[in-house]
């Protein structure tokens, strides 16, 4: 995939990728695409790192600039769709990972879709996702976990969810880079998806079922 919008991010060109993306949004091009493309090019930002050309500073502004351009798109307030939303979901990424930037896309994604969503934020306890759940009762929860190590974390916090009969009319969706099938059946999810926009469409689909 190649477009101008991704060089600018992957460049870290902050005046570059806004007036690009403006231009689109004024031209009335569809938003998802556009997020789409800047979800892209994040991935591409995290490669440079992992190959030694990029250092950890680049890629906290390029998510930085990412999130700014998200936001002058208005892709951070809840929208709801004709006074209704297509359904409530609760994102964290779970307890001892603080890694944010593929979670907050995969909100700004579910937002520019429709649903009304609760951001937890990072580094979630068990009782915090359990308090959130009997408070906002959403239809699904999406938990975020990048380390390798917090797959048990991620176990727990499900696992509480059922001890306390929370579990029945839940859909749980598992992201991030550990969201892999083996590891959403070992924790308990009813799926996964390493990708954004794959995980909102699975969520739609749940909530027309
Ligand atoms: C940026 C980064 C950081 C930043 C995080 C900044 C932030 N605010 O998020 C900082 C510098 C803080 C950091 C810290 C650490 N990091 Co780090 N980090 C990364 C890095 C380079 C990029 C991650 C990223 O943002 N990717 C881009 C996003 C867009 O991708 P994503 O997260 O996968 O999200 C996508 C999907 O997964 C999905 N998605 C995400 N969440 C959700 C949720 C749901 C419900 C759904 C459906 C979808 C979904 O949507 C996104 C878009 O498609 C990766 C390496 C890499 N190449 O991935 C290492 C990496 C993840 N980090 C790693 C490590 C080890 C650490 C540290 C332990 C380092 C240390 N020794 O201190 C600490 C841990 C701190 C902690 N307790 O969490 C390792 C993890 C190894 C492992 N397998 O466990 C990695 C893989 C680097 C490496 N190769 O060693 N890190």
């Amino acid at each position: 995939m190649e477009s101008k919008i991704i060089s600018a991010v992957e460049a870290i060109d902050e005046k570059r990728a806004m007036a690009l993306v403006a231009a689109d949004v004024e031209s009335g091009k569809n938003k998802s695409e556009i997020a789409n493309q800047l979800n892209y090019a994040l991935q591409r930002v995290a490669i440079r790192y992992e190959e030694g050309e990029y250092y950890i500073a680049d890629l906290i502004m390029a998510g930085e600039l990412v999130s700014n351009l998200f936001k002058m798109m208005g892709m951070e307030s809840d929208q709801v769709l004709n006074g209704r939303s297509l359904g409530k979901i609760v994102v964290g990424t779970v307890f001892d990972d603080i890694h944010d930037v593929g979670k907050n896309i995969f909100i700004c994604m579910l937002r520019s879709e429709g649903f009304q969503v609760v951001d937890l934020g990072t580094d979630v306890s068990t009782e915090r996702f359990i308090d959130m759940i009997k408070k906002e009762k959403p239809a699904i929860l999406g938990i975020s976990g990048i380390l390798t190590s917090v797959v048990e974390n991620i176990k727990e916090v499900i696992d509480e969810i059922t001890a306390q009969g929370l579990r029945d009319d839940l859909k749980i969706i598992l992201g991030g880079a550990l969201a892999g099938a083996e590891y959403a059946k070992y924790v308990g999810a009813d799926d996964y998806s390493r990708d954004a926009i794959e995980g909102v469409n699975k969520c739609k689909a749940w909530l027309a079922e």
